[in-house]
């Protein structure tokens, strides 16, 4: 059975506070004590050296971990909590639960120096991750530890990822840009982690200048705000490798970050369901525009909707499809989705429409749904936000897309239709009951939404109202 953690590394750092590798290992070890035989446990996962804690802790117990958005509002809390059979939730003392939640481990009160954990299966659920789908309440994804395994050794191959790094980042721990990579990356690949507590360009600065900071991560809105500020952008020199992934980088951000830090940046591309699948390498090209190259272990095509083969000429678009080691188990009490997400011949569906040419370099042109909106990095379902909406006593009819925002990459934008609310309440209104960062940015009152003969809303007339 494999060792998922790595033997030895440096520090972890998290919002100015660190903590040596043992000593949050003991801390972790006193978690996996607290949780032997759980069904799962949840994590209220702020960016805090707690949540490294506990999060690791399942990893040591064997036990799935289920990430919290800590923002989240009370519907979907509730799901998730419902939906994964959390039987505990580890926060820091005081934090507030509801009532019917899974009860409280104040993280904060274990020791140490514990020493409980087992040896669980390479194959066992490590993290049940939750990711929306085009229609309903997310989904949990089921990440198994062989897959995280794979998926982190095959990005130190392709990024020369050593001890010798310093990784920075500060972006969610619920994720898997932040939690997977920028945590258990960093414990696996045995660098130290100095995460910023939030994903800010001067912090990501400071980190290089005093901290030694050589790999960065961050998602494309990190990138075009460093690239929007010179003098943070040139404290970015002494750095190995920049990385960006979660969502397409602009092609006009990969110019001003290379001519401002001296860094061609690497791309990668990934799913919650997949793990990284594409990236430049570190002794490669890097093209603006372009996700690389298959990591080790991946196998990559295109296929028609209506399943034919695509050439891989560099032109023709085709949904992609993978096939590797580092892909998920399925979607936790969802046996249609998860078959419904792989095409007959087991090849996972990404959702995703690319080129791939001769070279093998891809290339993300769009998605196969418009109804999945990527914002600052964050997956958002637009039928989560319109029954959101829906679940507000004056909204009659509500349809949500993606529009363009230049630091978001894509904004959610919603069409209302209601009975004497303003735009900024309907706003509030989601922020309260999903997560902030699912709330639209942008609300449009109309009388009626476009339908077709069928009484379907048709989303591509919306921008006509
Ligand atoms: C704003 N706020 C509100 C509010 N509007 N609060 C309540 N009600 C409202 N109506 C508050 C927020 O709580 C927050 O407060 C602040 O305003 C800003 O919120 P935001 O919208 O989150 O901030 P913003 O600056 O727009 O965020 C940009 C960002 C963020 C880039 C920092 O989007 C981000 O962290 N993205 C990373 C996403 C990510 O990691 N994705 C990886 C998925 S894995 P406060 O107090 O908190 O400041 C994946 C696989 C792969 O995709 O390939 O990697
Ligand atoms: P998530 O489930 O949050 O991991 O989101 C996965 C989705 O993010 C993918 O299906 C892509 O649409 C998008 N994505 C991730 N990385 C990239 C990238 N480098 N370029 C374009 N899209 C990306």
């Amino acid at each position: 059975m494999m060792d998922l953690l790595g033997e030895s590394g440096g520090p972890v750092r998290i919002a100015g506070r660190e903590l040596p590798r043992d000593e949050l290992l003991g801390w972790a070890s006193a978690v996996a004590a607290e949780i032997a035989g759980a069904e799962a446990v949840a994590v209220h996962a702020t960016a805090s050296l707690e949540t490294v804690a506990a999060v690791v802790g399942g990893v040591l117990a064997g036990v799935p971990v289920v990430p919290l958005p800590p923002d989240s509002g009370p519907a979907e809390r509730a799901h998730i909590l419902g939906d994964s059979g959390a039987n505990l939730l580890f926060a820091v003392g005081g934090t507030k639960t509801a009532e019917g939640e899974p009860p409280l481990i104040p993280i904060d009160a274990l020791p140490h120096n514990g020493s409980g954990g087992t040896n669980p299966a390479d194959d066992a659920t490590a993290l049940i991750l939750y990711t929306s789908g085009t229609t309903g309440a997310p989904k949990g994804v089921l990440i198994s530890r062989s897959a995280i395994a794979a998926g982190l050794d095959a990005l130190a191959e392709a990024w020369a990822w050593t001890p010798d790094d310093v990784l920075v980042h500060g972006l969610p721990l619920f994720h898997v840009h932040g939690l997977v990579l920028g945590v258990l990356g960093a414990l696996r690949t045995g660098s130290p982690l100095v995460h910023t507590g939030r994903p800010k360009p001067e912090l990501y600065a400071q980190a290089a200048q005093n901290d030694g900071g050589s790999l960065f991560f961050g998602v494309p809105t990190v990138w075009s705000r460093t690239a929007a500020d010179p003098n943070t952008a040139q404290a970015l020199r002494s750095a190995r490798l920049l990385v960006s992934g979660s969502a397409p980088l602009p092609v006009p951000v990969f110019e001003s970050l290379s001519e401002l830090t001296g860094h061609r940046p690497v791309e990668r591309y990934g799913m919650t369901e997949t793990l990284i699948t594409l990236s430049a390498r570190a002794d490669g090209d890097r093209r603006p525009g372009y996700v690389g190259t298959p990591l080790p272990g991946v196998e990559t095509r295109l296929r028609a909707e209506d399943g034919t083969p695509v050439p891989h000429d560099g032109e023709t678009p085709g949904e992609l499809h993978v096939r590797a080691p580092l892909l998920f188990k399925g979607y936790l009490n969802r046996p249609e989705a998860t078959a419904e997400s792989f095409a007959r011949d087991g090849w996972f569906r990404t959702g995703d429409i690319a080129t791939i040419g001769p070279d093998g370099w891809h290339r993300i042109v769009g998605r196969a749904s418009t109804d999945l909106i990527k914002s600052g990095g964050y997956r958002i379902g637009a039928g989560e936000i319109e029954n959101a909406l829906l679940a507000h006593p004056a909204v009659s009819e509500a349809a949500v897309i993606g529009t363009p925002h230049d630091d978001l990459g894509e904004q959610v934008t919603a069409y209302v239709v209601v009975d004497g609310v303003a735009e900024t309440q309907l706003i509030d209104f989601v922020a309260e009951r999903l997560s902030v960062h699912k709330r639209p940015r942008v609300v449009h009152l109309v009388d009626a939404l476009p339908r077709n003969a069928m009484g379907k809303v048709v989303k591509t007339r919306l921008d006509e109202l």
